[in-house]
């Protein structure tokens, strides 16, 4: 691809959209033909290395999923930030290490958002290079200043981000408040019923999972026990808004369309869509028509139902002619996890499942399975089907979308990787800093160094390995994918090598951060 010719070809297509006052989110009328590619990012919930067929899951069919991994670039070594959403997705936007951030933690409903509104992110980069810019679905980086008042316009957020559209939820599926934010307004409000949100305390006279397990139809099983929405007990305390609660077996019905109505608002200019599914977390309720169908309980069944979305927003690429003009990646936010709070059968149906395929950990750790993730860039007829074992990470989208799209910009901890992710070369990063609750690790080449941390060797609530240990930890990855055999005793020359290489980039603090998220 020539640069140079984008380049100015970018700068020549942002001034005509300027000029034509086509920053609104109206449908565009005249047809603007633009070599600009679109760019998509489908980003899932907790989805594992192993829960992909492509990615080698035999118990569980993901035909959609498949399709773009076998017809784009596999890697094997794709790597969210950290084990847990908030900070993966704060890396994801900004392109920059979630642990210089101190709050960058899994965030209540009510935190004020985490992303400086100065600050240069993926949509940004984006909508200055004349794209229109998206996001529907999960955003869980924060909103407001402090004291939302949920009832009102709520800024700032995604829109003061970066996003000329914005259709969320605003935390998580099992966090309050249970509605859609669409542009900062709560959609579906009735201002007689306004909403007010607590995470301390309930709301008088307002039943709870604890109090009132005669309302539940899904059981808590750690946490989760606050006020109860559609029968589902949840992460903080809310009242009002009857009207403007969502439907949690609609959800992914509900983003589908709103993504595909995006797809076609603005198939006509060059647009960023940021999908992020809410799928397979907790509280998992797929559609009934997914219900039982993947045998191994709701999380196979929306693990499907995701996979069918996908199909279907893909679909609709195709058909608006859109599919040899967009960048498609599709990756996840951190491993998985089977119980994360609730009774639902994860566990009990898993039969031989294994969500985090060969890999060591889950969600929440510090092992491979906490952070290395399906990771696959599709590109109808400008990339070729391959498998590629480079290290690549989701803080490296913000500086590689600008190289294709014709910006110098580069984020402070990202890396240039277009060659690698068009699959023009085979150098990925050298060097990756690993986060799990606050936590890093460190992978430079084959070798990951887990450094001591107290706590708790296995979360006994989730039954996942954190990585915690009293002595640092050492492996291989080329002979041992599976993180078996600790070799820091052994070969203390690679170890200290690999603690000075950390120690460069994450300094020297890491060693006392406290586990924040789980006791
Ligand atoms: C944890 C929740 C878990 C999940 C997670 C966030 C409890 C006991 N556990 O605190 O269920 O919501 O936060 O997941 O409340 S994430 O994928 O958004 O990071
Ligand atoms: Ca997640």
């Amino acid at each position: 691809m020539n640069l140079s010719y984008l380049k100015l070809y970018t700068l020549y297509l942002a001034s005509l959209f300027f000029s034509c006052g086509l920053k609104t989110d109206q449908p565009v009328q005249q047809s603007t033909v633009s070599t600009l590619p679109n760019v998509v990012i489908i980003y899932a919930d907790d989805l594992g290395y192993g829960d992909v067929g492509a990615y080698g899951a035999t118990e569980l069919k993901t035909p959609n999923i498949d399709k773009l991994a076998n017809g784009g670039i596999r890697f094997t070594n794709g790597y969210a930030t950290s084990a847990t959403c908030t900070p993966s997705r704060y890396a994801l936007l900004t392109g920059r290490y979630p642990w210089r951030n101190k709050n960058a933690r899994i965030l209540p409903g009510t935190a004020p958002l985490l992303i400086d509104t100065s600050r240069m992110t993926l949509p940004r980069l984006l909508r200055e290079q004349g794209y229109h810019t998206g996001i529907v679905g999960k955003w869980h980086l924060g909103l407001g200043e402090g004291q939302v008042n949920w009832n009102d316009h709520i800024s700032p957020g995604p829109n003061e981000v970066g996003f000329d559209y914005s259709y969320i939820m605003a935390a998580t599926q099992d966090r309050v408040p249970t509605v859609y934010i669409q542009n900062g307004n709560v959609v579906g409000l009735d201002p007689e019923d306004p909403i007010e949100i607590d995470y301390q305390k309930n709301f008088s006279g307002e039943p709870s999972g604890k109090d009132n397990p005669e309302l539940l139809k899904m059981k808590w099983h750690h946490g989760h026990n606050n006020s109860i929405v559609n029968g589902i007990p949840r992460i903080g305390f809310m009242k009002g808004g009857t009207n403007a609660k969502w439907v949690d077996e609609n959800m992914a019905d509900t983003f589908l369309v709103k993504a595909q109505e995006y797809l076609k608002r603005n198939q006509n200019r060059p647009f960023f869509l940021y999908y992020a599914l809410q799928q397979p977390h907790v509280p998992r309720t797929p559609h009934p028509r997914f219900a039982g169908t993947s045998g191994l309980g709701p999380r196979g069944d929306v693990i499907v139902e995701a996979d069918w979305c996908i199909g279907e927003f893909m679909k609709t690429l195709e058909q608006e002619g859109l599919l040899e003009n967009t960048l498609v990646i599709l990756t996840s936010d951190n491993g998985p996890v089977l119980n994360d709070g609730y009774y639902d059968d994860a566990v009990e149906k898993l039969g031989n499942h294994m969500p985090s395929g060969v890999l060591r950990g889950g969600k929440y750790s510090l092992f491979e399975a906490g952070t290395r993730v399906p990771f696959i860039v599709y590109w109808e007829g400008k990339i070729k089907p391959m498998v590629s074992d480079a290290m690549v990470c989701q803080v490296d989208l913000l500086s590689s979308i600008a190289e294709l799209v014709g910006s110098n910009f580069r984020s402070e901890d990202g890396e240039n990787l277009i060659d690698v992710m068009m699959g023009n070369s085979n150098h990925g990063r050298e060097e990756l800093v690993l986060e799990a609750t606050s936590r890093t690790a460190f992978r430079k080449g084959d070798w990951v160094l887990i450094p001591a941390y107290d706590g708790p060797a296995v979360n006994k609530q989730v039954n996942i390995e954190l990585g915690n240990a009293k002595e640092a930890m050492l492996f291989n990855l080329r002979e041992d994918i599976s993180q078996q055999h600790n070799l820091a005793t052994t070969n203390a020359a690679k170890l200290s090598e690999m603690i000075q290489s950390f120690e460069k980039i994450r300094g020297q603090d890491y060693k006392d951060v406290e586990d924040l998220e789980l006791k």
